[in-house]
């Protein structure tokens, strides 16, 4: 191989291997690593050169890689798997499979991405994988599957539906047909529910009528399906409800499978605003009760996590969003984040904090007048400890 081509792999493996560590300054309530765990840097080489000298004399990338973000996750067989979300220069994503004995760096990607069955004619672009272990034995992967919306003349009109895909090993994917909402004309940010419910699928859904605005969409829904080879939801509950003047008051959407504790199922969502610079997304946690995981028990106050810093500028600037995490075995949990729509970084915590600032922090009172009050109460308490 050329001598150039041996630097950049050089650099590659270099990448692949580098260290990580928790940022200095945490919250409590959980750590970010330094640095991104996956980013467009960490697509092999191989993915955008060509390496023949005599077709590619300029050392060209000729299928380049934008950016890799949004990852489902999942811990098999003692491993880290990531399912990132891989954009092309060509703005078309597509999923592939990253791989390492660490939840936190060493992530490399398989040699191919996921080539998924071409059952969906009008299907242009896929994106944001959640993986679902079930206990049906399959590992399901809900996608979003976006088509051209034909019935008007808006170039840009898209219809978005969900995905679904099964596999046992993340190497041979069977595609599944996408999920039939009856109520609802679009679907983005849908979840499969790992277990059985009634003896039923259970999805999470985000009902919504246009393809960006939600519309008459009142949150996160879910709905029982009886037969995963033959996908149809008819009613959706709205569990985790979009309000006015919160994180959540433009749309709200299912992250990562929900997480099961003592307590309840507690859900990593994404909450949206918009704003004069545009639409911006953060993570919020509620949890839903262990027999009935539609009905909301717990939803601490504002948000979770919401991009700080570096993580603010991007493709799509001021945007954190989660559709991947792992409860490991010894407590900890890592939940995978991306930024701006550009690169995948990762957060730690465990079951005892997750589960603490789920069920001890406030609720949003939804007036300033009462947040107020609220956090008078707890300076005063404070002063009181204080000695003042
Ligand atoms: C993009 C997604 C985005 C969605 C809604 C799609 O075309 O690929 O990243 O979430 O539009 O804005
Ligand atoms: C959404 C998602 C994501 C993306 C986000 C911000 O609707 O489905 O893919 O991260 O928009 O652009």
């Amino acid at each position: 191989m050329n001598k150039k081509y041996q630097k950049m792999f050089e650099d590659y493996e270099a990448l692949i291997v580098k260290p990580n560590k928790p940022a200095e300054k945490g919250n409590g309530i959980f750590d970010r690593y330094e640095n991104p765990v996956l980013t467009r840097h960490h697509a092999p080489p191989f993915w955008k050169y060509d390496l023949n000298e005599k077709t590619n004399p300029f050392m060209m990338e000729r299928l380049g890689i934008n950016a890799v973000f949004n990852s489902g996750a999942i811990k098999l067989n003692g491993k880290y798997y990531l399912v990132a979300r891989v954009e092309g220069n060509d703005r078309k994503s597509f999923f592939a499979v990253a791989e390492s004995d660490s939840p936190t760096r060493g992530f490399r990607f398989k040699d191919y991405p996921v080539l998924l069955p071409d059952t969906e004619l009008e299907e242009t672009n896929v994106y944001d994988m959640r993986l679902t272990e079930h206990e049906d034995g399959y590992i399901y992967g809900v996608f979003c599957s976006e088509s051209k919306d034909t019935s008007t003349a808006d170039l840009s009109a898209a219809v978005a539906a969900a995905g679904i895909v099964r596999t046992k090993d993340l190497e041979t994917w069977e595609r599944l047909p996408n999920l039939h909402t009856l109520r609802s004309p679009q679907q983005r940010n849908v979840v499969l529910h790992p277990e059985f419910i009634d003896g039923k699928y259970a999805f999470y859904t985000r009902p919504m009528d246009d393809f960006i605005e939600t519309g008459s969409g009142g949150g996160i829904g879910f709905g029982l399906c009886d037969d995963i080879t033959n996908p149809v939801l008819d009613e959706e509950i709205i569990t985790s409800h979009r309000l006015y003047h919160t994180i959540t008051e433009s749309k709200n959407g299912a992250g990562a499978a929900p997480i099961k504790t003592d307590r309840g199922w507690i859900h990593i969502a994404h909450g949206v605003r918009n704003t004069a610079a545009g639409l911006r997304y953060v993570l919020y946690v509620f949890a839903t009760d262990l027999d009935d995981p539609a009905k909301v028990i717990a939803e601490p106050s504002g948000y979770f996590l919401a991009p700080i810093g570096s993580e603010r500028v991007g493709d799509v600037s001021n945007v954190v969003f989660s559709n991947g995490a792992i409860a490991d075995d010894d407590g900890k949990v890592y939940i995978y984040y991306a930024s701006s729509d550009t690169r995948l970084h990762v957060a730690v915590t465990d079951l005892d904090r997750l589960v603490d600032y789920t069920f001890n922090t406030p609720q949003d009172p939804l007036r300033s007048v009462d947040c107020v009050k609220q956090r008078a109460e707890l300076i005063k308490k404070n002063l009181e400890i204080m000695g003042r």
